[in-house]
């Protein structure tokens, strides 16, 4: 069987799941929100990361169906959250692919409707290839999203070599700092340099920034004196099921 075939006949059988990372603010370390990633979890098999099949389902075109099945149940559990009394950011990764096929924007409306989810909820993560290669389809999407009231966040930020212009002309809510920024920031200083740049660049123009990867409470102590507020990484909390999501919020009530 080729990877294409196993995940078309995974698609058929509903072997993907989700699982999602919390997204903190670092100066209460509260939980803000959660990046849903995409799992995938053969019959009687083990996880199957992304990384070993997102480029085959990109270049088979499967990653269209696949993502839209992911948003939709983002969007999905987004708001059993929301309505539990547990209104948290969902962010979920979209592909150039999905974003460059027509239609993206009313199906994702289509989605908000049928979910019934607080769009201001939602922040759609796009790499920049979407911006280098945003003419056309790709950037009436983006321009239908910001529309709907959905944010945007611009994934693996600093990595796509596309100049900085684009963040004024497009509608960008967010930029997410690759983690290669952030694995040598204490040690390397031109890693602080760019971190710094990028925290003072984006608070000018009234962009969120989200560093990504922090694994050592150095990194993240690190980064709060740099001025970045938020963050995520497996120092904090690992992506994880929905159920664990659940036990490591606790019942909103119990805060009260
Ligand atoms: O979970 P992990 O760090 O292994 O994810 C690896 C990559 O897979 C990330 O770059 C992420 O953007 C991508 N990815 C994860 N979930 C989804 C998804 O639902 N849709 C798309 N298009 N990409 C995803
Ligand atoms: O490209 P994107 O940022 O969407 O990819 C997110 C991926 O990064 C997920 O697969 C997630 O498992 C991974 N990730 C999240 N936190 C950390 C971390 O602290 N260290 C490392 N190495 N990977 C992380
Ligand atoms: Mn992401
Ligand atoms: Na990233």
């Amino acid at each position: 069987l080729t990877l294409e075939n196993s995940l078309r006949r995974a698609l058929d059988n509903n072997e993907f799941e989700l699982h999602y990372q919390p997204l903190y603010d670092l100066r209460d370390r509260s939980i803000t929100g959660l990046e849903a990633l995409l799992r995938w979890k053969p019959r009687g098999g083990e996880y199957v990361p992304p990384v070993k099949f997102i480029a085959a389902a990109e270049e088979s075109g499967l990653i269209v169906p696949i993502g839209e099945w992911a948003l939709r149940e983002a969007l999905r559990q987004g708001k059993a959250w929301q309505s539990a009394g547990r209104p948290l950011l969902m962010a979920v990764n979209v592909s150039a692919t999905q974003l460059a096929r027509p239609g993206f924007g009313e199906r994702l409306r289509r989605m908000l409707q049928e979910t019934g989810i607080d769009p201001a909820l939602v922040e759609l993560e796009v790499t920049e290839r979407v911006i280098v290669e945003g003419m056309g389809e790709a950037r009436a999407s983006l321009d239908q999203v910001a529309a709907l009231g959905v944010g945007i966040a611009i994934d693996d930020f600093g990595t796509g070599y596309s100049g900085l212009a684009y963040l004024k002309r497009f509608p960008i809510d967010t930029v997410k700092i690759d983690q290669s920024f952030v694995r040598d920031i204490t040690v390397d200083p031109d890693d602080a340099a760019i971190v710094t740049a990028i925290v003072a660049m984006a608070k000018s123009l009234g962009i969120d920034v989200v560093a990504e990867g922090v694994e050592t409470e150095q990194q993240l102590e690190f980064l709060r004196r740099l001025g970045c507020n938020r963050a995520q990484g497996f120092f904090l909390s690992r992506p994880m099921a929905a159920r664990d999501i659940e036990k490591l919020l606790g019942s909103p009530s119990s805060e009260a």
